[in-house]
């Protein structure tokens, strides 16, 4: 976790079965969030991880649903919505927020928030888990994925 006032975690997952749920648009970044999940996944040890990948954002909720309807410990959302000309930014951003916010408390099945909102494709670049980002947001939806499964 990176930030003012993050925990730093050391997560057990052994055993558990996560998913991740993964956008397309935006290779780059998307690759750089993805890679970063597996990554902190294979530190907590967890070893049954499936990735479905959806065409964007907007589908991401339809398939954390299904996915945590299917027995999955935990979902890992991950996407990236980069600001356009029109209020369709918007409509993407919020849908898929409260879309991932109403699975995660109907089911009770944790899903990670890992979904990129911003301005420009720099923004998402620094928070991409790249070389030479600032941040890895991918990393950290996976950590809080596991991490609120144990503590429940
Ligand atoms: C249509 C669209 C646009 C303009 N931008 C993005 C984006 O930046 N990130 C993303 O994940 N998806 C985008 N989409 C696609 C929508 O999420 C959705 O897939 C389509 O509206 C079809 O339902």
């Amino acid at each position: 976790m990176s930030g003012a006032g993050a925990p730093t975690m050391e997560l057990d997952g052994t055993g558990l079965r996560v998913t991740i749920v993964a956008a397309s648009w935006h290779t780059t970044v998307m690759q750089g969030l993805l890679d970063g999940a597996r990554r902190a996944l294979d530190e907590a040890r967890v070893t049954d991880v499936q990735v479905v990948t959806v065409p964007g954002s907007f589908e991401l909720p339809v398939a954390a649903a299904r996915v945590a309807g299917s027995g999955a410990d935990a979902v890992v959302a991950l996407g990236v919505v980069i600001r356009g000309g029109t209020p369709h930014f918007e409509y993407v951003c919020a849908a898929a927020t409260q879309g991932l916010t109403d699975v995660a408390v109907r089911t009770g099945v944790p899903v990670g928030f890992g979904l990129l909102t911003c301005d420009d494709e720099q923004q998402a670049i620094d928070r991409a888990g790249l070389e030479g980002s600032r941040e890895d947001k991918g990393a950290e939806a996976a950590q809080a994925a596991v991490a609120t499964v144990l503590a429940l």
